[in-house]
């Protein structure tokens, strides 16, 4: 019988595509280990708006000049490749935004004011990057819902056995949650939230931010109702990225931005909106960067998500490994079989600002802060961690760097 192997992520090749690497800082390139905030963008992405910009571009569904019509057809075939990279039933169901937060927006604003109310519970987690806590905690206030959380234990992971406690506070109408933690890499049990939301009764919402990047997802398996991502943490540009929705609520909901391109007829008594997607598209689109989001789902396709997804597990164990023989050091987050390629730790009483500070000088680039995660902080006791994360140009020796930087940080500091 034949057997399938699984292609393996060719890193040295991979990183011939990013031109921030041919830049030498003390005969080094940069040991980017910071991706979980933004990724790097290959020649790909950037050649490919380039020549777009400067061959195809005008407004979309406006003009019927060649012009127009090479952007809209760009535009629009970018949203087919966000349909088909979430293997979502319908383009219709696929709204580009700014990007993951306003997706988040959108949905607790649009859906929230209209459908929830006193009595209604909304649930997020400690886990929740601010994007995915401070909307729906705010709407919730707004409309005199209860607004919750599921607690995390020691090593980061949700607490699942809370769930009956909170289903017993009154009627869940809406599950917000992470699918991979931004600060500790945990990746949660997204199935079995969407399973108990629905058997709530409520609508459930993925903030696929941190996932999108790392490994291939299917909304339909995953069971959820609204999954948002950005495009600049998966080589694309910055200030554009998707929501996607089922049909159905979207439909139903009131629209989020008013304008210009979202509605039907405008009169001076009324106004109708437009159909979807248009209805929650208002203003002139963001055509250029959505369609280097198209680019940039074209280059991790070649690649393959299944292939970066094993080569950032690979990072991670040995970055697991290596880490812990640097003197005083605390590591935080869930084993790497429940993990993606993000590593928080703290080096005893440094202040991880100090810490990232020293390593950038030996052009090691990792986050230091609370990594917009301040109940998760709490949760642990601490003000800010330091953060690697990892990307499929990230390699081996690049972690060595960062375990060598952080002996240096101690003898420095320590
Ligand atoms: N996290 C980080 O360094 P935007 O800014 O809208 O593209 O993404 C917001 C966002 C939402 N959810 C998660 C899980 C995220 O990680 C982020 C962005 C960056 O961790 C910047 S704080």
């Amino acid at each position: 019988m034949a057997v399938t192997a699984r292609p393996e992520l060719d890193v040295a090749a991979v990183r011939t595509d990013f031109p921030f690497l041919e830049e030498l800082v003390d005969g080094l390139p940069f040991a980017y280990l910071d991706s979980a905030a933004s990724a790097q963008k290959p020649r790909q992405v950037i050649d490919g708006l380039a020549h777009f910009y400067a061959h195809s571009y005008a407004n979309v569904h406006r003009g019927v000049y060649a012009l127009a019509e090479r952007a809209t057809d760009g535009y629009e075939g970018a949203r087919e490749k966000v349909r088909a990279f979430l293997k979502a039933p319908s383009a219709r169901e696929v709204i580009f935004t700014r990007g993951t937060t306003e997706g988040i927006n959108l949905v607790a604003y649009a859906w929230g004011l209209d459908n929830l109310g006193p009595g209604d519970v909304v649930v997020s987690t400690d886990l929740e990057h601010h994007s995915n806590f401070v909307p729906w905690q705010y709407v919730a206030q707004r409309t005199g819902a209860l607004f919750t959380t599921i607690p995390v234990d020691d090593a980061g992971e949700l607490l699942l056995d809370d769930l009956d406690r909170i289903a017993a506070l009154g009627t869940v109408k809406a599950v917000a949650i992470g699918y991979i933690s931004n600060s500790l890499g945990t990746v949660n049990p997204v199935e079995r939230l969407t399973a108990w939301a629905r058997e709530q009764g409520a609508i459930s919402f993925v903030d696929a931010a941190q996932a999108a990047p790392h490994r291939a997802i299917d909304v339909q398996a995953l069971g959820c109702d609204f999954l948002a991502l950005s495009a600049h943490k998966l080589c694309g540009p910055t200030s554009v990225g998707a929501l996607w929705g089922r049909a159905a609520l979207l439909e139903r909901m009131a629209p989020f931005n008013l304008g210009g391109h979202m509605i039907r007829k405008v009169t001076r008594e009324r106004t109708t909106w437009g159909e979807l997607p248009a209805k929650f598209e208002a203003g002139t689109s963001p055509i250029a960067e959505a369609y280097g989001f198209g680019l940039a789902i074209d280059y991790l396709n070649a690649i393959g998500l299944d292939a970066i997804e094993e080569h950032e597990q690979r990072l991670l164990r040995y970055a697991l490994e290596r880490l812990p023989e640097v003197p005083g050091i605390t590591l935080y987050g869930p084993p790497p079989e429940r993990r993606s390629g993000v590593v928080a730790f703290n080096l005893g009483e440094i202040h991880p600002h100090d810490v990232a500070q020293v390593l950038g000088f030996e052009g090691v680039c990792i986050r230091a802060g609370h990594h917009c995660t301040q109940p998760l902080m709490s949760r642990f006791d601490l003000i800010a961690t330091n953060r690697a994360s990892f990307y499929l140009y990230t390699t081996e020796q690049e972690i060595d760097r960062l375990v060598d930087g952080l002996h240096l940080v101690q003898r420095k500091l320590g």
